[in-house]
């Protein structure tokens, strides 16, 4: 069994900090679960293009509001605590929190991600294959 605490995590390298979202990754692919399991906060105001190539995604809403926005179809989703998106398409996005607040989100990745992860320049992260420093 696995236990850990948020709080006790953020202070060590399983918290990731990046251009507009700080990330927790409290499960990842050393842990053997086959999904890498986060609690991520998108900073007020953040808008971040997105497109995981290599990974599906499945997202929740715990605290604050935004929007999802599909860049297959232009369509845009409020995004408000109780709502979850999957990207079940490997869809490209873009993801707004509003300005008053973060947003705080519970993430789910599969394949796991690794550890140390942030967005290449396509909005990607790397398959798992690939070396890191691509990201
Ligand atoms: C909401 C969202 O896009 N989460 C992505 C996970 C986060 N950026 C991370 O842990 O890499």
């Amino acid at each position: 069994m696995i236990v850990r605490n948020l709080a006790e995590e953020s202070l060590t390298p399983r918290r990731v900090d990046s251009e507009g979202w700080t990330s927790v990754r409290l499960i990842l692919e050393e842990d053997g679960m086959g999904f890498s399991f986060h609690i991520t906060t998108i900073h007020p105001g953040a808008e971040l293009r997105m497109h995981y190539k290599n990974h599906l995604e499945s997202v929740f809403c715990m605290q604050g509001s935004g929007s999802i926005e599909d860049l297959a179809t232009g369509e845009r989703h409020a995004i408000r605590p109780g709502v979850m998106y999957a990207l079940d398409a490997h869809d490209q996005h873009i993801l707004r929190a509003d300005a008053s607040g973060p947003m705080v989100m519970a993430c789910v990745f599969n394949p796991p991600v690794t550890g140390r992860e942030i967005h290449g320049p396509d909005g990607a992260y790397p398959a798992a294959t690939e070396p890191a420093e691509s990201a």
